[in-house]
């Protein structure tokens, strides 16, 4: 329930991941922000060190609190007023768009924004701007499940069910997800899970505080989730474990998985993945035996170029065992960022319009160009997905200009160094932010925006549970919200505004309309509040997938979030899905046949190693925000490299040495940490840290060909001794 105004506290969620633990803020006397937790379904009552301190950042000395503006190329970053920001971002996409077009402007934002801004962010992409090119850095994150989830079930809702089930499975299997450190909070679910005899089943080249929760650890090779799927689904055939009136009853295309999974027979599984015959025979068993079993997966199987064929591989074999939409098992990903699931929801994603809908769909299109006010022939088609974007940022045909909003990509994305190039050849890079990240000191405009403590709006959980963000207090002065900043630039940028003299006629739906058009629509706006912009989401989203027209504040308030879909304010929401059928047009989920393959760059003589990329506890993301933090930068003050005791041993590295991790991309200097919690051929670097600690420098820009996903867990590299 909502917490009641009389203890004076406002109930909110933590700005980070997307469990979106419930807690309670107080303005202090001296004007500080104080963070209690608060009892809500996915903490009870918990939260992790970066949830505690969460609060440090808002009175943070390093925080922006007016615009910043580069008079040239090389030269400073100096304060600068709101007009002269704004003027300088309007002009220089007029002369942009003047000289090639609306496609020479493009718009990159993130998971992390509410839905509200998600929402608005996409709105002026596509209606304002007239741009194809808009996407996000949940592309890094979450694409690979979302196409293979869609492929099976019709519908992307990261988990189908209340995180709550995951205590009452009798057999829990995570693949490639360290909840443990990722989203501390949950284990209480795995604890409990355990004390009810619950079996625990974790796929992971290291032995992470997760998998020493586990009743059977299954230390794969990175990149080959795909063979170790397979071969449970080989035994479960094998030994007559398929649900078969699941099967025939719910879905289609099983024989020719069937036929795909002979050739995965657990022997050869074992020279793919490492992990014994017996084991995978006793993992495929307890699964099939258990009256409840769920299978989740997140980042570590995932973040591959084959990442949705893996997913798909994973669900196949939940499929087999008739988990998903069956009273207490299922199928789930465990979605990251804290609006990761409605951050990709309505519309920053290249090929999306609201409500989880299709940009190529002509009926999408017309529904959203309605509420929008648009013709739908001015919106613009599919653009390309986030690395490709960056790919192509100041290119002679590529976008000249790029406005990010919550994300951080020259630490964050594939083979950094290239992102920093591509960055650099912009006529005009344009950053909204609350510090100085390393892509803000790259730009040429950055704007000071409102953090999550000093705002409204609605965010969606990993389960799909729609919840309410609240403001304790209002800005610093000088600072805007980012649904301001947008609604401000539409002002400026639309037809027959002074600012926009220099965009011309005809440019895409800024213009309003197709040259030659009888009645051209007025200038599109950007809703400027949260209020206002959920409104218009509600419409935007109504008969979508993602559909959230039933939803509204006070309906959140009242309860513990809303589950969508949820079409109609008589509609009770929706935490379960596919217990009577799933969204695909017959009602029954598809099985999709995949066939294992190495990464893009497997290791070889030169690049021995394997390297896979991920998080630890006190750092979140590109650790703009929580490498600002005193207290979880004690407990988290660098990267390492983890390495196994005999491949140190023959490189003569002992614990704490300077060491070199080295792939055909870059060089990542970090110190060397000896543990032997990691598979021998395996080197594990945490990717939160810049300068020459950034993983990224060395990981690859290899692309998942559905999604977009990149390669970030796994890649040939050695290892050297620093000289
Ligand atoms: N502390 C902290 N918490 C976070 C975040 C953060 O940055 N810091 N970020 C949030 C976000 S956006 C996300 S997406 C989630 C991510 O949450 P997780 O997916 O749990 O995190 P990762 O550390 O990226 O990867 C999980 C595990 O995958 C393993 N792994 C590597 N390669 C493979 C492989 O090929 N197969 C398998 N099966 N496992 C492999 C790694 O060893 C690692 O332990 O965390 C969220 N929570
Ligand atoms: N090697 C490697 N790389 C990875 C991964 C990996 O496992 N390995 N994981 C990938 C994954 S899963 C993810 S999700 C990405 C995340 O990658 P990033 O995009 O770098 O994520 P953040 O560090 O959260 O960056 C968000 C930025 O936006 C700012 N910000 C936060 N909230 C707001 C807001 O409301 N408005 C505005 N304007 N700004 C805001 C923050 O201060 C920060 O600078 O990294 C990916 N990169
Ligand atoms: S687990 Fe996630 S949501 Fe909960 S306190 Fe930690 S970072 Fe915040
Ligand atoms: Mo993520």
């Amino acid at each position: 329930m909502a917490e009641p105004a009389a203890t004076g506290g406002v109930a909110t969620h933590c700005p980070y991941c997307a469990l979106q633990c419930g807690m309670t803020l107080r303005s202090r006397a001296d004007g500080g922000v104080e963070v209690a937790p608060r009892d809500f379904p996915t903490n009870r009552g918990g939260l992790c060190q970066k949830g505690w301190t969460a609060a440090e950042l808002l009175d943070h000395p390093g925080r922006l609190t007016t615009p910043l503006v580069r008079d040239s190329k090389g030269g400073p970053l100096r304060p600068a007023g709101w007009d002269e920001a704004l003027a300088r971002i309007v002009d220089g996409i007029g002369a942009l768009r003047a000289a090639r077009g609306p496609d020479s402007v493009a718009v990159f934002g993130g998971g992390g924004l509410t839905n509200e801004k998600a929402y608005a962010l996409g709105k002026f992409a596509r209606a304002v701007l007239g741009t194809r090119y808009i996407d996000y850095n949940g592309r890094f994150c979450m694409s690979s499940a979302a196409a293979a989830g869609i492929r099976a079930f019709g519908v992307d809702r990261g988990l189908p069910f209340p995180l709550a089930d995951l205590a009452e499975a009798d057999v829990l299997l995570l693949a490639g997800a360290n909840p443990a450190e990722t989203m501390p909070p949950l284990v209480r679910y795995l604890t409990s899970q355990r004390e009810r005899g619950g079996q625990l089943i974790v796929v992971d080249p290291r032995s992470t505080p997760t998998a020493r929760h586990a009743s059977l650890h299954l230390a794969a090779m990175p990149g080959t989730d795909l063979a170790l799927a397979n071969a449970l689904l080989h035994v479960a055939i094998v030994e007559g474990l398929v649900d078969r009136g699941y099967v025939d009853a719910r879905t289609t295309g099983f024989d020719r998985v069937a036929r795909v999974a002979t050739g995965y027979w657990p022997e050869r599984v074992e020279r793919l993945t490492g992990v014994s015959a017996a084991d995978l025979r006793t993992a495929a068993r307890a699964l099939a035996g258990a009256r409840r079993a769920v299978i989740v997966t997140a980042r570590g199987a995932e973040q591959h170029s084959k990442g949705t064929d893996t997913v798909s591989a994973w669900i196949n074999l939940a499929l087999a065992l008739g988990l998903p939409g069956r009273p207490g098992s299922g199928f789930g990903c465990l979605t990251g960022q804290g609006n990761g699931q409605g951050g990709r929801e309505h519309g920053q994603k290249a090929d999306q319009l609201p409500g989880y809908r299709r940009i190529d769909d002509p009926r999408a299109r017309a529904h959203v160009a309605a509420v929008w006010g648009v013709d739908p022939a001015d919106l613009p088609a599919a653009g390309v997905s986030a690395v490709e974007l960056l790919d192509r940022l100041g290119t002679p045909h590529g976008p000249g200009a790029l406005l990010v909003f919550g994300a951080n990509p020259v630490v964050s994305a594939p083979r950094a160094r290239r992102v920093e190039r591509r960055l650099a050849a912009l006529d005009l890079l344009v950053v909204a932010d609350f510090v100085r990240s390393e892509t803000a000191e790259l730009a040429d405009v950055v704007l000071p925006t409102a953090q999550w403590a000093e705002e409204d709006g609605t965010m969606t959980n990993l389960e799909g549970r729609v919840l309410r963000r609240r403001a304790v207090r209002r800005p610093p002065p000088g600072v805007r919200t980012d649904l301001a900043i947008l609604a401000d630039l539409a002002a400026r940028l639309a037809p027959g505004s002074p600012a926009a003299g220099s965009v011309p006629a005809g440019g895409g739906a800024l213009a309003g309309g197709a040259p030659g058009r009888a009645e051209a629509p007025g200038p599109v706006t950007v809703p400027g509040t949260p209020a206002e912009a959920f409104a218009e989401l509600r419409r935007a989203s109504a008969g979508g997938p993602a559909d959230y027209a039933g939803i509204d504040w006070e309906r959140i308030d009242a309860s513990d979030g809303v589950f969508w879909p949820c079409p109609r304010p008589d509609h009770p929401g929706t935490p379960r899905l596919f217990t009577e059928r799933f969204a695909t047009p017959d009602g029954r989920a598809r099985f999709v046949p995949v066939e294992h393959r190495p990464p893009a760059e497997p290791p070889d003589e030169a690049y021995p190693f394997l390297l896979t990329t991920g998080r630890v506890l006190a750092q979140y993301q590109s650790g703009a925000q929580t490498r600002r933090v005193a207290a979880l930068n004690r407990a988290a003050p660098g990267a390492f490299v983890e390495v196994h005791p005999d491949p140190a041993a023959l490189l003569s590295i002992v614990d704490g040495d300077p060491v070199r991790v080295v792939t055909r991309r870059g060089v990542i200097e970090v110190p060397a940490r000896v543990v032997d919690t990691i598979r021998p051929d395996t080197l594990f670097v945490p990717f939160h840290w810049p300068g020459a600690a950034r993983a990224n420098s060395a990981t690859t820009d290899a692309l998942d060909p559905t999604s977009g996903m990149p390669e970030f867990k796994a890649c040939g590299a050695r290892l050297e001794r620093a000289a």
